[in-house]
């Protein structure tokens, strides 16, 4: 009996599920860049670059360890450009009988994946994928029942679960969260570390020139090219975090400066979304740096409640709630996505630096992505669909299932409140207030209405007023709710004017 493996793209680790019993050097392992997923969104060049050249050398490890891997580059003349077209040639190839595969990380290849069996003949194992903390059993068992999630409470289960950051049955330091202290502004001089960089490697070379050769129309730049693409050097990039980054992680996790992209954020998540790192690793690395006195307890837990907490809840709505969750627009949003999401042409500077980050480094923290493309986003009335494949395509760490409620549920409130209680929705107070942006904007921040006034500030109220009759009745809104009924009228048609004239001219 011959079974073939097949390892997908995001499934970069020897401890996948799928190698389970392997049959060490007779098993076929199959890897295959394939053109339905490189073309299904337009991804950012790097993005390509950085999953194919991980993708090579992962195949190479695994020669080095004795297995039979099978690995169609994307120029092979025979590749099929699909994973059903590449599976079937190698049960034909290899006289396969079974083919084992972990669970896919995304709905559509999921679902793709379940009809294999009958398009081929032969038994498809679909296993679980074991590499996060919660399956998706148990995050159904917790979410039963419950009216409203929040990720607090099961972010709590997994600390105890996990027994992380605990002093017995209680959190270390008496607090489970200590996000209070997290939300410092970027003082002037702040010494911002230089991050992790990786020279280019001659697979990593290959793979840039055969991105430029077949997704040269493709939104993003290639160079400069620093991400790891091994595991060895992830672990360097982890390492590097912890050292230089994590003891300032939570004073300055909401704070932007212009022309910092990297700021104190831990860059792992590209490696954590395509396995070359795992979450346990990471949360246990920087639970020493604690125990050991290198970083304080509020940058410790703030950074393992993104991945215990925020990681793994966003992980258990997807699978919870698709494939409807993928059409809610509980705001009835409209607007199409305006073009200098991708030209980074606008005079509002925090939106230009964000998008020019991006385009350069298929990153961007997590405060850029949500208060000020993503609160633009929701204050714009953006339609979800175009919102989210925008998110989907340009950072190197966006796969639906953490793209997707991020976007639908955290910044666009497309669900109704499932996944947050209250819409992310800020001024531009709040973007003066976290980054030094406004100093070099063409609008005046602390103008509230007019030509010149900063956007924000009146979409930000026109939101309210729009979504009224479905909003309104939000507890957590009551104070916004409240100043909008003691504006006078003037001051009303004063909000609704200077939005309805910024919003047409985006168009
Ligand atoms: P850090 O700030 O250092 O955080 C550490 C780790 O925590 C991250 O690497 C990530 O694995 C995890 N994490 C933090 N916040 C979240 C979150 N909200 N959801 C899930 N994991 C989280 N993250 C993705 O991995 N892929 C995406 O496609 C993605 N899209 C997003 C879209 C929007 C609109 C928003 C608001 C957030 C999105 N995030 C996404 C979450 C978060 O912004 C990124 O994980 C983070 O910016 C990655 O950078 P980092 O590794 O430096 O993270
Ligand atoms: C994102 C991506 C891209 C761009 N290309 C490939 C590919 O050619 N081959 C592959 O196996 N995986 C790729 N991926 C990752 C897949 O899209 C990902 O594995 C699925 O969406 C499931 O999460
Ligand atoms: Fe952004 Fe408004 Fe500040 Fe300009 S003034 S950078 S648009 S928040």
């Amino acid at each position: 009996m011959t079974t073939v493996r097949l390892i997908l793209g995001d499934q970069l680790s020897e401890q996948i599920s799928s190698l389970d019993g392997c049959a060490i050097g007779h098993d076929p392992i199959l890897m295959c860049e394939v053109r339905s997923e490189a073309t299904y969104v337009k991804h950012h060049k790097k993005k390509i670059a950085f999953l194919f050249s991980a993708m090579r050398h992962f195949a190479q490890s695994l020669r080095d360890a004795g297995h039979n891997v099978r690995y169609i580059e994307y120029d092979d003349p025979e590749n099929t450009g699909s994973f059903l077209g590449e599976v079937a040639r190698a049960i034909t190839a290899h006289g396969a009988t079974r083919i084992v595969v972990t669970s896919p990380n995304e709905h559509r290849v999921l679902t793709d994946l379940q009809t294999w069996q009958d398009h081929l003949g032969i038994p498809v194992v679909i296993r679980d994928d074991t590499r996060f903390l919660c399956s998706t059993e148990e995050f159904n068992t917790w979410a039963a029942g419950r009216k409203q999630l929040r990720m607090e409470y099961f972010y709590r289960e997994m600390r105890r679960k996990y027994n992380i950051l605990m002093t017995g049955q209680d959190p270390v330091g008496g607090q489970w969260n200590y996000d209070a202290e997290n939300r410092k502004p970027p003082k002037n001089g702040l010494n911002v570390p230089p991050p992790f960089t990786q020279s280019i490697d001659p697979t990593t070379r290959d793979v840039m020139g055969l991105v430029d050769r077949h997704f040269g129309d493709h939104f993003g730049d290639l160079e400069p090219f620093h991400f790891a693409v091994t595991r060895a050097d992830a672990l360097r990039a982890l390492d590097h975090f912890i050292e230089h980054r994590l003891s300032q992680f939570g004073d300055y996790q909401d704070a932007m400066i212009q022309g910092e992209p990297w700021m104190f954020h831990s860059h792992i998540s590209f490696y954590l979304n395509c396995g070359l790192l795992l979450p346990l690793e990471c949360v246990r690395a920087a639970e020493r740096a604690f125990h050991a006195g290198d970083a304080p307890l509020n940058a410790v837990e703030g950074f393992i409640r993104q991945i215990i907490g925020w990681r793994e809840y966003v992980r258990g709505i997807y699978w919870l709630k698709m494939p409807e969750y993928a059409q809610e627009n509980f705001l009835d949003a409209v607007r199409p996505l305006p073009a200098f999401f991708w030209t980074a042409q606008t005079k509002m500077n925090c939106l230009r630096q964000c998008v020019l980050e991006t385009k350069q480094n298929a990153y961007a923290h997590h405060i850029q992505r949500l208060m000020v493309l993503g609160n633009f986003a929701l204050l714009a009335g953006l339609h979800p669909d175009e919102v989210n494949e925008w998110y989907l395509l340009v950072y190197a760490d966006a796969y639906e299932w953490v793209e997707l409620p991020n976007v639908s549920g955290m910044i666009l409130f497309a669900d109704g409140g499932y996944l947050a209680s209250k819409p992310y929705a800020a001024s531009g107070a709040y973007i003066n207030k976290m980054s030094n942006y406004c100093k070099s904007c063409s609008y005046s921040v602390s103008k509230k209405n007019g030509p010149d006034a900063c956007p924000f500030n009146y979409l930000y109220w026109n939101f309210y007023l729009d979504n009224q009759s479905k909003l309104k009745g939000n507890p957590r809104l009551n104070h916004p709710y409240a100043t909008l009924a003691k504006m006078d009228d003037m001051k009303r048609d004063a909000i609704r004017d200077d939005a309805r004239r910024f919003l047409e001219d985006l168009a």
